[in-house]
């Protein structure tokens, strides 16, 4: 038998946008995630399983061993530090930026002129503090688990700091992009010991992955 490999996938566009890589591999998923409850999915290779996980929990499955690789938002990666991580691949696929948004009658560049110290709401605070730091730009930060696009809104901060895509979100809560801070891209991580363990298996969907990405 051949060693069994899990990998970590989020349900929606990762699990989507996965797909086509993992035909490229010789790996067909056999339940649809939007479908079934089953959080274990089994694939055309009997050997291979797939386990679906909150997004921002992909990057710890695959630190702890609870799966040998994963895709995973270079958002998720920065925030859980990448600790026990190897990264082989940007795979390109779920991309979007993220940025800073206020209110659309919030003067943002005189408030950072004028030295205020902002309110920022975010779900992303290690890349907020940082950001901010860089610019030296003082900020209180907030930190929330959804729906950020409401903070401007209801008073509780000045901007927030949240992925954008088409906009559309912003735009539909009257919110403006104000300052982009980094293109995000969902990434192919691998269990540093998993990869010494199953190197000839894990190597083979590596390459495979490697060789059915879009171009640069
Ligand atoms: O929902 P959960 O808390 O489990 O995690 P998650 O929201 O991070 O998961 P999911 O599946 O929504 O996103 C997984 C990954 O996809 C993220 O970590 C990003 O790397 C990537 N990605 C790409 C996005 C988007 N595009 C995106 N547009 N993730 C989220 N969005 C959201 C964004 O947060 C905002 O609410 O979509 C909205 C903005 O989209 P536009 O098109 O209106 O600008
Ligand atoms: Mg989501």
């Amino acid at each position: 038998m051949n060693a069994p490999i899990t990998l970590a996938l989020s349900k929606g566009r990762i699990f989507e946008e996965t797909l086509p890589l993992l035909a490229a591999a010789g790996i067909e998923v056999l339940e649809d995630p939007e479908k079934s409850r089953k959080l274990i999915l089994p694939t055309s290779r009997p050997e291979v399983r797939v386990v679906l996980v909150r997004a921002s929990d992909v990057p710890t499955y695959v630190q702890y061993g609870g799966a040998d690789l994963g895709v995973a938002g270079k958002d998720s990666l920065i925030e859980h530090g990448g600790q026990g991580l190897f990264r082989p691949l940007d795979l390109r696929i779920a991309k979007c930026r993220v940025s800073v948004a206020v209110r659309a009658d919030f003067d943002y560049a005189q408030a950072v002129r004028q030295g205020a110290r902002l309110k920022v709401a975010t779900k992303y605070t290690a890349i907020a503090r940082e950001f901010f730091a860089s610019k030296g730009v003082h900020v209180d930060l907030i930190k929330l688990y959804g729906s950020m696009e409401l903070a401007p809104l209801t008073g509780l901060a000045d901007a927030i700091v949240d992925l954008v895509s088409t906009g559309n979100t912003l735009k539909a809560n009257h919110l403006v992009e104000v300052e982009p801070i980094m293109d995000i891209s969902s990434h192919l991580v691998v269990n540093q010991a998993a990869l010494k363990l199953k190197q000839a298996p894990l190597k083979r969907i590596i390459e495979a992955f490697a060789s059915a990405l879009a171009p640069a």
